[in-house]
């Protein structure tokens, strides 16, 4: 599994990465996994922030209450500017230690699916704001949850939502065999008709978990969505922890526009695998881990994934490219 390549019609921008550390006026930290939309004119993105360089996360990996979630705004998707504190800077406020954002705008609305680490497991949020400032909590899963992405309009009236349960039981894959299922909602509190939308063995690359990455983009050819998919190779260890054997790359599937449960298409191989000193080399390295996908009105797509739990990069492809490289499932 390791001759992997990016996809040709991916091209990351030259000026990666578009955030980091040196972007965010507070705390010196990894600056990652960020969620991303329109939102009233302008791009806004959510990112996870964990304080401590690199090296101090080595030395003191769980050292206390040490994230946060930050915004940023911007007006082209490449040069972004943050707040000048953190988002949810008080302790008592329900999205203090949430992480892994993702943005979706819903009928006006600003909604912001995240995890949340609790002492029996990790839990999916969705939360809802009009301004981005002022947040909602509208239900919080119980374990295990992560990963949750929203379609950016309602299907068949109800809110629906791409996420990975926990649900570790498929054997023979080697440790995590998580996979993506599909619920629906008539308002973000209640949950429900969930169904399977694809597993692991879809893709032949992949011997651990995959999870949504980016809310789905609508196509003429139906629902856009990246995944992430990881693999694992005993005996391999990357970067400073020799505990750290996983690969983290990027793909899509292809969704079909009325039923988004149904996969009719996927692409094959990863569409970004970790190739740049910044996805090779960070606080975990070989990681690719997308939460966001703009479309813009010329064709064109913009990608924005963390990379290597250090940095936010972003990435550039023609959205006819992309629906080429989904091929029909067999
Ligand atoms: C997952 C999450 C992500 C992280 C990834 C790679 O389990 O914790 O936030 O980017 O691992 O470390």
């Amino acid at each position: 599994m390791s001759d992997m390549k990016t996809a040709g019609a991916v091209k990351r921008y030259s000026g990666n990465p578009v955030l980091s550390c040196r972007d965010v006026p507070y705390n010196d930290g990894l600056v990652f996994n960020a969620g991303i939309t329109r939102f009233k004119g302008r791009c806004l993105m959510i990112f996870r922030n964990d304080f401590g360089s690199v090296e101090e996360k080595r030395l003191y990996p769980r050292n206390g209450r040490n994230q946060a979630l930050g915004r940023a705004w911007s007006d082209d998707g490449i040069h972004w500017e943050v707040d000048p504190e953190p988002l949810f800077t008080n302790p008592a406020d329900p999205l203090y230690s949430a992480y892994d954002p993702r943005l979706t705008v819903v009928d006006g609305r600003l909604y912001m699916c995240y995890a949340q680490s609790s002492r029996r497991g990790t839990c999916g949020g969705v939360a809802v704001s009009d301004d981005a400032d002022h947040w909602e909590v509208l239900s919080l899963s119980v374990p295990d949850n992560r990963n949750m992405v929203l379609f950016p309009e309602r299907i068949n009236g109800n809110l629906v939502r791409l996420e990975r349960p926990f649900a570790g039981y498929l054997r023979p894959y080697p440790n995590d065999p998580f996979e993506i299922y599909l619920s629906e909602s008539p308002d973000g509190v209640y949950w429900g008709k969930s169904r399977f939308v694809i597993g692991v063995d879809a893709f032949d690359w992949v011997n651990d978990k995959i999870g949504p990455a980016s809310p789905p983009v609508k196509t003429p050819r139906g629902w856009l969505a990246l995944i992430h998919g990881v693999d694992i190779e005993p005996g391999r260890s990357w970067g400073w922890s020799k505990n750290w054997n996983k690969r983290y790359q990027a793909s899509l599937i292809l969704l079909d526009p009325d039923d988004p449960s149904k996969v009719i298409g996927l692409s094959e191989k990863p569409v970004i695998t970790p190739e740049t000193p910044y996805e090779r080399c960070g606080y975990r390295d070989q990681v690719i881990f997308p939460g966001g996908m703009i479309a813009e009105p010329d064709g064109s797509v913009k990608i924005y994934y963390g990379a290597a739990d250090t940095v936010v990069a972003m990435a550039e492809a023609r959205l006819d490219d992309l629906l080429d490289l989904c091929k029909p499932l067999k």
